[in-house]
């Protein structure tokens, strides 16, 4: 690929790729940061003096430790866990927790580099981090789970806390494995600390609006990049990859807002239902029921399931990817482009290649990137947290009230200074500008540490 870095910025990269070989998500992460950054040290050359890019780069802290467990025919097995502590100039670090057998550090850092960037957008005071397990959840029991949890945290609890480190859900992770996590940092600590994870159950210090947040956000985002070109969801066709938390959520607001959705995925493939997606079902299939995607088709005969099928080939409006990283190539965005979507909104974390944001820019379609569009979640997770601290709990209608707030602060931040900084309508360039720009004024304060 070309590398279009500034001259200035060039060295910090070659830094990074020589520091943390073989992490080739990492390396995408921060690529696409680092070339929006070029025009910011010409208007703040303080920046590089303090050498704010390469210490961003470098986590503050990186552990990793063993996960032992026992499964249910008493197998002892052995996972490998990670915490990469990014950046607490903003406030401790906050991110969620990924349990996925394609975990490994590479993976954990890409989303702790983004998690900084994103969370400084949102205004509220969260540092960035992220962290996981190669753990696989497919398949296992309820007690496998649990054992799994309760071990991981035996370790991680060490290092977290409402003022220090705040996990959180992602892939793999939802309200039962915090659940489970909560449990054991509890019984260990002997604390009852609501605010040291969030997306916690409501009964026990969780917050209405958490599990839809991510989606609604999404869909806000996307809703806001659409007025400001006279447009709206009304009537689109939409597509939204992906069936977990992040993608269910997206399609009922999609829906509550006038946008259609007609397919949406798993890694297994994709359901098509013409007549729209009904997010009922969808819930019973996966929330409750914890299935599959083709276990949807079934209730209607007029949709279709296709093994194995590229979602990105149907035709639409609007495309919202909610599954995992790259799963738009540059093909997949000429197609998108050839069949007219004139919006893409990622629900997930850098869910396009290098390529396939090249496509959509020069498309000059409206392209809400990652860190600004799903950003909802982490805000949210923010306000379970000021929830926390003054023991109280706000209603749904006030919660969703000041997500959508955020998400419209979110929009107009990354709108307003992609055109200062001569980059009109390009959201990329204004999440990363912005985002970083936060994050170095609060270390040039600190001074070096
Ligand atoms: P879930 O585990 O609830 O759902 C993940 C979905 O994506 C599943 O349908 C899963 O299919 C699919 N998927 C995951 N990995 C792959 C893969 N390698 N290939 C194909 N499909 C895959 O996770 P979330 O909905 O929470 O997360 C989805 C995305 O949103 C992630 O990128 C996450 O980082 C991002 N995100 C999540 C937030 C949150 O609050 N949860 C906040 C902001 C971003 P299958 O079951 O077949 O694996
Ligand atoms: O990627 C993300 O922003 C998340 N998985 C949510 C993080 C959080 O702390 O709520």
């Amino acid at each position: 690929m070309n590398i279009t870095l500034d001259d200035k910025i060039k060295p910090a990269y070659r830094e990074v790729l020589n520091r943390n070989p073989g992490e080739t998500e990492f390396h995408q992460a921060v690529l696409e940061v680092l070339e929006s950054l070029g025009p910011v040290l010409v208007k703040h050359p303080e920046f590089a003096d303090h050498r704010i890019i390469e210490r961003i780069c470098e986590p503050e802290r990186q552990i990793i430790f063993r996960v032992p467990w026992m499964d249910d025919q008493n197998n002892v097995q052995i996972n490998r866990g990670f915490r990469v502590e990014f950046n607490s100039a903003l406030g401790p670090y906050k991110g969620g927790l990924r349990f996925h057998p394609s975990v490994y550090l590479g993976i954990i850092k890409f989303l702790g580099f983004e998690q900084i960037f994103k969370n400084a957008l949102t205004g509220l005071p969260i540092g960035g981090a992220k962290g996981g397990s190669d753990f696989d959840p497919k398949g296992k029991s309820d007690n496998e789970i649990m054992r799994f949890c309760q071990s991981f945290i035996t370790e991680l609890y060490r290092h977290i806390g409402e003022h220090t480190d705040v996990p959180a859900g992602d892939i793999g992770v939802g309200g039962r494995e915090i659940g489970y996590m909560f449990g054991q940092y509890k019984r260990i600590t002997n604390r009852w600390e609501a605010g040291v994870l969030t997306g916690k159950g409501l009964d026990w210090g969780g917050s209405l609006v958490r599990k839809e947040a991510t989606g609604y956000g999404a869909a806000f985002f996307v809703d806001e990049m659409l007025k400001v070109r006279n447009n709206s969801l009304e009537g689109k066709k939409c597509v939204v990859s992906g069936s977990g938390n992040v993608a269910i959520y997206t399609i009922e607001k999609i829906h509550q807002l006038g946008g259609k959705v007609v397919a949406c995925s798993d890694s297994g493939g994709f359901v098509y239902h013409e007549q729209g997606i009904d997010v009922e079902l969808l819930q019973q299939v996966k929330e409750v029921e914890r299935r599959r995607i083709k276990d949807y088709a079934p209730h209607y005969p007029e949709s279709k399931y296709i093994a194995k099928g590229n979602i990105w080939e149907i035709p639409c409006d609007v495309a919202i990817p909610c599954a995992t990283q790259n799963e738009i190539n540059g093909r997949d965005a000429t197609m998108l482009i050839k069949n007219g979507c004139v919006a893409v909104g990622e629900g997930a974390n850098m869910p396009t290649t290098p390529e396939g944001v090249r496509v959509f820019l020069d498309a000059g379609i409206a392209y809400g990137p990652g860190k600004a569009t799903n950003a909802g979640g982490v805000s949210t997770s923010a306000l379970e947290m000021q929830q926390n601290a003054c023991r109280d709990s706000w209603d749904f209608e006030y919660t969703e009230q000041r997500l959508q707030q955020i998400m419209r602060k979110i929009h107009k931040l990354c709108y307003e200074t992609a055109e200062q900084y001569g980059s009109p309508n390009n959201y990329v360039r204004g999440a990363n500008i912005a985002g970083f720009t936060r994050v170095a004024k609060a270390m040039v304060a600190f001074g070096l540490i």
